[in-house]
């Protein structure tokens, strides 16, 4: 046995049920899971081998990634500063970074954040990349920086349009370059696009594309407070009609956010049926929508519980780190599901453990990762996350750094408990327990 982790809660893929009863996962040689078994305090623990006491903490499936823009990240500021806040001076000070990118630029930044991600536990990552730039270097950085980090992260990477397909000039041959170099998904901006005939016209491009290289399609999709803008209705027949069904993803969708009652019922049948995925992104959506707006101001989110509650497929994204639309950013998925449960009020009882399983098992459907390769369960990479909590909700309360960050059977990251000493009037010092409830 090549490790064993013991006395550890299993959350089960679901991601609804409280996770029960306490289980020890061993590791084959081959760095899959030989087997899960019950755990039994009176069995001495393995001679041999890794051993990982859990100490009744959760342990979950990785986290995944499902919308991030490693090539914009850590730019904020360069060459200057978003003053307004709007996506829209977003996308042009981006478009003045670009001119002066270089493939070590983008690989090193990437990568920083790629590391952040892996010490909190983030294994499958899905990122945009811009292909609207006629050097393609952002892209053929990334499709180095995927190979590198192939043994351990596993990363799709969407070619993006982010100045358009039909109203940039060559986008749509750059998007097919983009297919033609390795990009895994293909990407679309319909709402940024001239006009709508030009937005439906881009989806039919992606989708056309995808279909011929067999790929999945991401499009930003109606991010826009404008109840007007409703492509994701294009999007999601588009799937329907092409088969491309839970392989089509809309992101953002904020505008859905302003759509009437009744238009949104519609909606929700047809996304439904379609099977596409959302993801909504609520740094970016907060921060960004409703910046047009004096009050009532709108929050910008997407329909998060009405679609949850139809049955789509929705996850939860973090979007920008340090860029042009975001300032901050930390990559921690545990933050962004913190955010997106108060931006989306899923703050009852059952719909907590909903909004980890937003950065988890709805975000691996996202990426299209299928049972063998996502879950804790015999036959799996052995890939997983140790939280020094019991349950969903205390690892999302106190935003813990998980413990142990387990790649393919091996430790990626560790993380040792760091306690805060407090010297309480009239007390001898003691360390804080931000856990303890008092009963
Ligand atoms: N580009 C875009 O169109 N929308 C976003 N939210 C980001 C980049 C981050
Ligand atoms: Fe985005």
């Amino acid at each position: 046995m090549r490790m064993i982790v013991r006395g550890a809660r299993l959350l089960h893929t679901s991601g609804l049920s409280e996770p029960s009863g306490l289980s020890d996962v061993e590791v084959g040689e081959d760095g899959r899971i030989a087997r899960v078994i019950p755990y039994d305090d009176q069995k001495e623990p393995p001679a041999t081998g890794i051993l990982i006491e859990a100490h009744g903490g959760l342990l979950t499936a990785p986290f995944v990634e499902p919308h991030i823009h490693l090539d914009t990240a850590l730019t904020a500021g360069e060459p200057r500063p978003n003053t307004s806040g709007t996506l829209w001076e977003g996308i042009a000070c981006w478009s003045e970074r670009k001119r002066t990118l270089t493939r070590e630029d983008v690989i090193a930044r990437a990568t920083e954040v790629l590391r952040w991600q892996a010490a909190h536990g983030v294994l499958h990552v899905r990122t945009h990349c811009d292909v609207t730039d006629p050097s393609l270097t952002a892209l053929d950085a990334l499709l180095e920086v995927r190979d590198r980090v192939r043994d351990v992260m596993n990363l799709q990477i969407v070619a993006f349009p982010q100045e358009g397909i039909v109203s940039f000039p060559d986008g749509e041959a750059l998007l097919r370059e983009a297919v033609a170099r390795g990009a895994d998904v293909v990407g679309a901006i319909p709402h940024f696009e001239d006009t709508r005939e030009d937005g439906v016209a881009s989806l039919r491009t992606a989708f056309a594309l995808a279909e011929e290289h067999g790929l999945r399609v991401d499009a930003h999709c109606d991010e826009i407070d404008d109840e007007q803008s409703r492509f994701v209705e294009v999007l999601a027949t588009l799937a329907l009609r092409s088969g491309l069904r839970e392989r089509a993803t809309a992101s953002h969708t904020t505008a859905m956010g302003s759509y009437n009652g009744a238009y949104s019922f519609k909606l929700q049948r047809l996304l439904s049926r379609s099977g596409i995925n959302l993801v909504a992104n609520p740094f970016a959506n907060l921060n960004l929508q409703g910046r047009f707006d004096a009050y009532p101001k709108r929050r910008g989110l997407t329909q998060v519980r009405e679609m949850l509650a139809a049955g789509v497929n929705v996850a939860f994204g973090h979007d920008d780190v340090m860029d042009p639309w975001n300032a901050l950013g930390t990559a921690n998925p545990l933050q962004t599901a913190l955010v997106g449960l108060y931006a989306a009020q899923l703050t009852g009882a059952d719909d907590i453990p909903v909004a980890f399983s937003m950065v988890t098992d709805r975000a691996a459907r996202v990426l299209g990762l299928d049972a063998d390769e996502y879950g804790i369960t015999a036959g799996a990479p052995a890939s997983f996350v140790l939280l020094p909590a019991p349950s969903p909700e205390e690892a999302l309360r106190r935003q813990v750094r998980p413990r142990y960050v387990v790649s393919r059977g091996s430790v990626l990251a560790e993380t040792p408990p760091a306690p805060t000493r407090l010297s309480w009037p009239g007390e001898p010092p003691s360390d804080v327990d931000f856990a303890r409830r008092l009963r």
